[in-house]
């Protein structure tokens, strides 16, 4: 017998699938199509450590059982190769990003490629391509045309180490998520996307996703965070001023005892005039700018605010005069940035009457506290306010209602329904060099300018210096060949737009590019989108969760309505990659000096085993640590299924035969699940199986079909060792035979007199006459001599010879 040589094998494989392109994804089959997704990397210096390829695998895996299905399979691979970590990168080892790109590239396309992973590869793309961004830029335009990309001058969240504007979702509580640096607000001029015009269809639209997992649907739907509530205002005593203010509770409202505003809210501005200690309010409001969102309305920290001196706000339910602070606990851009304060029945507001001793006034009378008979509770509210609904009292008219009926009245009487989310625009620009250009130009005379369509791409210029200037300007404002050109309007003397997107602009639509990657008259043809979308099985980081697959969806349906793409979701299926930690128990990184190299695992072990590991680590959600020890688990269970091809059996043994139907059964559905580690436990057992008792040529051949997509080189080179021609990754998957299944055999307990005498394997549900005649075989010498007056039979258990 050849031996196991893995090198040579799967060196010889690689080349020779390369050659015959059989992982080339065909539209015009006429077959029905699996379009099978990762999600695409950004190739960084470090190269790939082995918890990358894990999702990669499992895509690989099925797939290939797709395609084995009779599927058209469409399983490409790229590269997320502009923004910061790219950017950084290329800085710190001093070559120009472009440059680190390719090498990097290069390099993890090598590392893939020896792990035997069935990518198209004449689809590859890259998002720093210029024929690829030229449709990210011309995704902004159709953006701009229709509204969404606007120009803010808003504070925004400013990364001084990165030295860039950031998104709410760049960040990782008050920190810079890329660095740890903490943010500060910083107002500058950015480019903004009005992704709050989706949130209401991204909310229920998750709806639509049955086969995503539960708590990806949370995070996005506290991401996105929905508030019913009311629109309350409440007018200035003396001037014509009126502040609104936004409250789930408006139930509460004969409650207020006092208003909050934004230490930044504009009707300071405004109150000017009757304001008594405006400069001890701008003091106040440029402290709380410099805190972050988290640490301003965390419950129970310390409540800091100044009165706004001089002036009062009427409550609209009961006239009531009452005070207006600037706290930074009020947030400027939720709801209205104002509030009122309802002491009694919030624990903020509660925290800060306490603090500045402000009444606290009982409205809304619990529940139980009315089941028990008890009326009076005003001490415990000293002490903490009660904050769930019941029923109302101090509330004039309203008295006796419940909160839930309340809050539709006293909408009704004073104020408007209103929606809130938490969601905020999306804040688009960077002031960087390493991202697609922002296609605008700003004429003096006409303003803010699209770049014409046929004017893309926008490219990117060469630079002498890519570093960030520290400025807030991009280092392409100090490139005046490229920044100075003409208004594509009048043909006046206009600048270039400077800033940059940022990272998550390419990965918000690469999926769709694959399905056509080298269109140059469309982003996609409308007939190979309509044959391949949606994705139907997606796998990636579960740190997704909140920002890729929020901008993608958020693309995905703006490209719906401007009729690019024909579902109204992208993704239909999607699994979450539990992270391989390292064998010290800590995540992977080179940090730590934990990372092991999965070319170093494909040289001395194999891919093929690599891939089996991987796989039969645990369920492919849960995060486990790396075990080099136990990759010779894998490796032997591989030697094992060679050594199977030594000698042939004539005939299928039964028993052999009914596990290989019940695990042809058995992988297929796992496969489909995602349960990778109990479809190799299952071909394991069926190794047993063989290596006991026998395997025919045939039920070999079933097998490797089976092995074929978890170890393809080993499996493709059995299969020609035992006389085919054509590779298997192109044969149809077995069929399982459902009687084979169910006909299998019993073990039954044979008794004499009712002492166990020995076993018998018989056909289950045999009969009494069946099993008696094996039986009394079984337990002759028991018997001799004796005559037998009674059987006692139990089906498929046991059966008791009663001797006289
Ligand atoms: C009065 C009230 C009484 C409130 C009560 C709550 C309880 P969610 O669910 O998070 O949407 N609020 C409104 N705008 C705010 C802002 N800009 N910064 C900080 N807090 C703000 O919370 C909505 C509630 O948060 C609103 O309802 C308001 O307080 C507060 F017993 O109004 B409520």
């Amino acid at each position: 017998m050849r031996s196991y040589d893995h090198k040579k094998i799967e060196k010889k494989w690689q080349k020779k699938w390369e050659k015959s392109g059989i992982y080339r994804s065909e539209e015009t089959s006429g077959k029905p199509k699996a379009f099978v997704l990762d999600m695409f990397p950004y190739p960084s210096g470090e190269g790939l450590h082995v918890g990358h390829p894990k999702g990669y695998i499992a895509t690989d895996i099925f797939s290939r059982h797709a395609r084995m299905q009779g599927k058209s399979v469409l399983h490409p691979m790229g590269w997320d190769a502009f923004g910061l970590p790219a950017e950084n990168y290329a800085i710190k080892n001093k070559v120009h990003p472009r440059k680190a790109v390719e090498k990097n590239v290069a390099r993890f396309k090598e590392q893939l490629q020896k792990i035997g992973l069935d990518y198209d590869w004449s689809r590859e793309i890259n998002t720093t391509d210029p024929e690829y961004y030229r449709w990210t830029q011309w995704i902004f335009l159709k953006l701009f045309e229709k509204g969404l990309a606007y120009e803010s001058f808003e504070p925004i969240n400013w990364c001084p180490s990165c030295q860039t504007g950031l998104a709410n979702e760049d960040l990782d509580g008050n920190v810079c998520e890329r660095c740890g640096t903490v943010v500060e607000k910083r107002p500058m001029r950015q480019w903004t996307l009005k992704i709050t015009d989706y949130a209401e269809r991204l909310l229920k639209d998750l709806d639509l996703l049955p086969e995503w997992q539960e708590h990806i649907k949370e995070s996005q739907r506290n991401w996105i965070g929905k508030s019913e509530g009311a629109e309350i205002e409440f007018a200035i005593q003396g001037t014509d001023e009126k502040l609104k203010v936004f409250t789930t509770r408006p139930d509460t409202l004969f409650g207020a005892t006092y208003m909050v505003i934004a230490p930044e809210h504009p009707i300071i501005h405004k109150l000017e005039s009757h304001i008594e200690n405006v400069p001890e309010l701008a003091k106040y409001a440029k402290e709380a700018l410099a805190k972050t969102e988290i640490e301003r309305t965390a419950e129970g920290k310390e409540k800091t605010g100044v009165k706004l001196e001089g002036v009062m706000a009427i409550n609209p339910a009961n006239k009531e005069c009452i005070p207006i602070y600037a706290a930074d606990y009020v947030l400027a851009h939720y709801g209205t940035g104002a509030i009122m304060a309802v002491p009694a029945h919030d624990f903020r507001d509660h925290e800060f009457a306490t603090k500045f001793n402000l009444p606290i006034r009982e409205v809304v009378h619990p529940l139980s506290a009315v089941k028990a008979g008890i009326s009076d509770i005003s001490a415990s509210l000293q002490a903490a306010p009660i904050v769930m609904e019941g029923i109302l009292i101090n509330s004039s008219e309203f008295d006796g209602l419940p909160s839930e009926e309340a809050k539709v009245r006293i909408t009704a009487k004073f104020g408007i329904a209103q929606t809130t989310y938490k969601l905020r625009d999306w804040v688009f620009s960077r002031q960087r060099y390493w991202g697609e250009p922002i296609p605008i130009v700003h004429c003096q005379k006409d303003g803010v300018v699209p770049v014409p369509y046929d004017q893309l791409p926008v490219r990117l210029p060469e630079v002498e210096h890519y570093e960030p200037t520290g400025t807030g300007e991009s280092p392409l404002a100090a490139i005046p060949e490229w920044v100075n050109t003409t208004c594509p309007k009048c043909g006046g003397p206009a600048k270039r737009e400077t800033n940059t997107m940022p990272q998550w602009a390419g990965s918000s639509w690469y999926y769709l590019r694959f399905m056509d990657p080298t269109n140059d008259a469309a982003l996609v043809d409308p007939a190979k989108e309509k044959y391949w979308a949606p994705v139907d099985m997606y796998v990636g980081g579960a740190e997704h969760a909140t920002r890729h697959l929020i901008y993608a969806r958020f693309w995905h349906k703006f490209l719906f309505d401007i009729s690019v793409v024909s579902t109204p979701e992208p993704f239909t299926r999607l699994i979450s990659v539990g992270l391989i930690m390292a064998e010290d128990g800590k995540k992977m990184s080179k940090r730590y000096g934990n990372v092991i190299n999965p070319d170093d695992i494909v040289e001395t072990y194999g891919a093929d085993t690599l891939r089996i590991y991987e796989m039969f680590m645990g369920p492919f959600t849960d995060a486990i640590a790396w075990k080099t020890s136990n990759l010779i688990g894998a490796r032997r269970f591989i030697e094992r299924v060679w050594r199977l091809q030594e000698s042939f059996a004539e005939s299928a043994d039964e028993n052999v035969e009914r596990v290989l139907h019940q695990t042809i059964k058995k992988v297929g559905e796992d496969i489909r699940n995602f349960k990778f580690n109990t479809a190799i436990s299952a071909m394991m057992i069926f190794v047993n199986e063989a290596e006991a008792k026998s395997v025919t040529k045939g039920q070999y051949k079933a097998f490797l079909k089976l092995l074929a997509p978890f170890a393809p080189h080993m499996a493709d080179d059995l299969w020609h060792e035992i006389g085919n021609e054509t590779s298997i990754h192109l044969e149809k998957w077995p069929k399982y035979d459902p009687q084979k299944i169910l006909a299998d055999t019993v073990t039954i307990a044979v008794q004499v007199n009712g002492k166990a005498r020995a076993t018998v394997s018989v056909p289950r549900d045999s009969d009494e006459e069946t099993v008696k005649k094996v039986a009394l075989e079984a337990v002759a010498r028991w018997l001799e001599g004796k005559e037998q007056v009674r059987v006692i039979f139990v089906p498929n258990r046991l059966i008791n010879l009663v001797l006289a």
